[in-house]
């Protein structure tokens, strides 16, 4: 299965809900306030993102209010071309010549920071940018090979070190093959942590100065 078919079959069921919940919205309904409330906590709640939902609805408030909607239909037509123009045009990273770009995830468990980091790479890569992942999350179990899978479909190099390493060095490794290999894009992943743990985040600000160094 190509990474597309296999990104799609992962999502459908957050589509097939997504549709389903607008529709028992909608249907039979007048679009009133209270009805475009719920539409929102749907989109909210099927992962639209918070930037898009606020974007999607203040459209459709708007030709609420000058009257261009007047049925449920014309707001469900609204949605699904409003959620096209949005998804369509991805602003290409600009690197302005400096590479590599590099971005360190940071999060608490099970936020989706690997997920992310597969999704964003094979973003970069379809733009024709060479990307390196760094596995950090050094603590998981299997937490580099999720990594490992996540390079592998989305056709990026890995950089890795065994289970219990040192995260920093990861990172640090990961850009110094980056400078040397000319690659645009650095990725690092990370064990999830509470921001209120202070070792965790320590053990961070450790990998951001490391990733300096391996500026100077
Ligand atoms: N519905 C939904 N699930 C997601 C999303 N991103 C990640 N997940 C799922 O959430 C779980 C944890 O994701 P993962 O990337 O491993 O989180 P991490 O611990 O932050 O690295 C996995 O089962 C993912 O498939 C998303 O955008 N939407
Ligand atoms: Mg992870």
């Amino acid at each position: 299965m190509g990474f597309f078919t296999k990104l799609k079959e992962g999502l459908s069921k957050t589509r097939k809900n997504l549709i389903e919940r607008v529709d028992s919205i909608l249907s039979g309904k007048k679009i009133d306030e209270e009805t475009l409330e719920e539409l929102e906590e749907t989109l909210i709640a099927s992962d639209v993102g918070t930037k898009a939902t606020m974007e999607i609805m203040s459209t459709i408030r708007e030709k609420v209010r000058n009257g261009e909607i007047y049925n449920t239909e014309s707001v469900k037509d609204l949605l699904k071309t409003s959620m096209v123009t949005i998804l369509g045009h991805p602003t290409p990273l600009a690197l302005n010549g400096k590479r590599p770009f590099i971005i360190l995830t940071v999060g608490v468990n099970g936020v989706g920071k690997t997920t992310t980091i597969g999704k964003l790479a094979s973003k970069f890569r379809s733009q024709g940018l060479s990307v390196i992942l760094a596995a950090g999350d050094t603590f998981r179990a299997a937490g580099i090979e999720q990594l490992e899978i996540w390079a592998e479909r989305s056709g990026s190099q890995l950089i890795k070190h065994q289970k219990g390493s040192d995260p920093a060095a990861v990172a640090f490794d990961a850009i110094a093959a980056a400078k040397s290999r000319n690659v645009d894009v650095v990725i690092i992943d990370t064990a999830g942590r509470l921001h209120t743990k202070i070792n965790l985040m320590e053990e961070l600000k450790k990998g951001a100065e490391d990733d300096r160094k391996s500026y100077a």
